[in-house]
């Protein structure tokens, strides 16, 4: 390590006195003006962990839903993965380490994770669109160089292109081509072997409106309609050329606000979806003929994903372990459809994508979402094995949809949930009216409070009981029992300094009152 140049490279990029940030859920979150320093870091610790693992790692800069003021960075792990836990302390240590400890930080990091320090660093960087990601994104650079790593910039990337191209790149090219052109051409492919048999297809253009939240996956959407089959229309919303990313609009701004985005003309029955402001969730909705808004979540995503491939794999006489893999946000009508009705294992797992990524790997098919519209489908080598062997005999060709290869490997992508969704409702001849009508949402209500130290409430049982501070979940016991059909829950957030409640009941009345009063007793 060349601590010379380490030295003047960390004085272009200083820490703020007294600042100290953590890698929560999805990488260091902050308004922008913050984080020069962490980006700089990331850089730093982006080499030293591809020297760790001897693999390309990725450097994503974005705040994803967040407000256009704000940036973030997380880092890529080789499979395309979030980054491993372990590493996540890391990343703690090192962003908030004062200048004068900088080198003495990284030498312990490199002794804890047994980094060899001759080897190749090689990192991946991508950036949303926010003004601020360029600069930031440079800062990354700085930092992957001054320790002699290699690195590519991909630019302008949606947060799940950055882990395709990861993935790709350490898997020597089985999981596709890592350039954009593999991604959309990966995708494009998949999606016309599914529709093809669709009973619908040849009957004309499936037209969708998307809201892009003035973000990256405007661009990339743009970029990837030549490579679109003509059966699926797709019309770009909120592109980011008039008004601020994630500004009343978003994936996130509708699930939270129920409500269409701001700059999104709705006629009645018409299917509509959002993006967030890095494309890695997405939620659908539409207005019925008496004008009511319809929101159709994560949750639903997963019943249809889920109803599909059940019913796929009986038609094929396979015998896959399925499972769905919920949070506790998920609809308490959703797991109660899913576990009976469908009759499909349902998981409940802690907020965040590692840990619902994770949870479905134990499956051979791994249909995970959280109910604000992050997710996918994760299938096992097993699973992909016999899927080839069976190929031959099935009508569909289910060695397309086994790996289900619209559906991304690594993390939620919107773009391929997008294509995964139109596919099914096509073959399946559905309307977004009959999909949402698998069954009706309980009436719930998600509220956040500024506490003095939110870290004052631990959690357990995938965060659906509070362990801390003591009395706590007694009162919301209590406060429960007061509502029929209810549960509430309370959790400090991984993204923002504030604590969530989330509450359902057997009217929306009762439950904006049960959450009310459980936020009450959160002071
Ligand atoms: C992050 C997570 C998302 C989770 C959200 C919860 C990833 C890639 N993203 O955006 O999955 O739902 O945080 O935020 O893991 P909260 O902790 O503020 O409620
Ligand atoms: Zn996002």
């Amino acid at each position: 390590m060349d601590f010379e140049a380490l030295k003047k490279y960390s004085a272009l990029h200083p820490k703020p006195a007294r600042l100290t940030l953590q890698y929560g859920t999805a990488g260091f979150r902050s308004k922008a003006e913050q984080l020069d320093h962490v980006m700089f870091r990331m850089g730093l610790l982006a080499a030293l962990r591809s020297r760790a693992t001897g693999s390309t790692i990725g450097v994503m800069v974005t705040a994803s839903h967040n407000p256009e003021e704000d940036n973030g960075v997380k880092l890529v792990d080789p499979l395309g993965e979030m980054l491993h836990p372990s590493w996540e302390e890391y990343a703690t240590q090192l962003a908030n380490a004062e200048e004068q400890d900088l080198q003495k930080t990284l030498t312990e990091i490199c002794q804890k994770a047994a980094v060899n320090q001759q080897k190749d660093a090689s990192v991946f960087i991508g950036r949303d669109t926010r003004p601020s990601s360029k600069k930031l994104s440079q800062a990354v650079i700085d930092g992957v160089s001054v320790l002699g790593g290699q690195y590519h910039d991909y630019g302008l990337v949606t947060t799940p292109q950055l882990h395709y191209v990861v993935c790709c790149q350490n898997t020597r090219g089985q999981y596709g081509k890592p350039t954009l052109e593999g991604y959309y051409q990966k995708l494009s492919k998949a999606f016309m072997e599914l529709i093809k048999k669709s009973p619908g297809s040849g009957e004309g253009q499936r037209h969708l409106k998307i809201d892009c939240a003035n973000g990256i996956g405007a661009l990339k959407l743009s970029e990837m309609q030549p490579y679109l089959p003509k059966e699926v229309l797709v019309h770009i919303y909120n592109d980011g050329t008039k008004e601020k990313l994630n500004h009343l609009c978003g994936a996130d701004f509708v699930k939270v606000h129920q409500k269409p985005p701001k700059g999104l003309d709705m006629k009645p029955n018409e299917r509509c979806c959002s993006f967030d402001g890095d494309a890695d969730r997405i939620v659908y909705y539409y207005t019925d003929t008496a004008g009511h808004f319809h929101l159709i979540d994560g949750d639903k995503i997963a019943t249809l994903i889920s109803i599909f491939l059940k019913e796929l794999l009986a038609k094929v006489g396979q015998t896959l372990k399925m499972a769905v893999i919920q949070t506790a946000y998920a609809n308490g009508s959703s797991t109660r459809y899913l576990e009976e009705t469908l009759q499909v294992p349902v998981h409940c797992v802690k907020t965040g994508v590692k840990h619902l990524h994770h949870k479905a790997q134990e499956f051979d098919i791994g249909v995970y979402f959280e109910a604000n519209g992050h997710g996918t489908v994760s299938t096992s080598m097993q699973c992909i094995i016999s899927a080839a062997k069976t190929y031959k005999k099935c009508q569909i060709s289910l060695r397309m949809i086994l790996p289900f290869p619209p559906c991304s490997q690594t993390v939620g992508d919107a773009i391929s949930d997008m294509l995964v969704i139109e596919a099914i409702l096509s073959l399946k001849g559905l309307t977004v009216h009959q999909w949402d009508a698998f069954y009706t949402d309980f009436p719930n209500r998600l509220l956040k409070v500024q506490v003095a130290d939110r870290q004052v409430i631990d959690t357990t049982d995938a965060e659906r009981r509070a362990v801390t501070p003591p009395g706590l979940q007694e009162k919301i016991d209590a406060l429960v029992k007061k509502y029929k059909f209810s549960r509430a829950f309370v959790r400090p957030s991984g993204t923002e300094d504030v604590v969530r409640i989330y509450a359902e009941a057997d009217t929306q009345e009762n439950a904006d009152a049960l959450a009310h009063e459980v936020s009450l007793a959160v002071y």
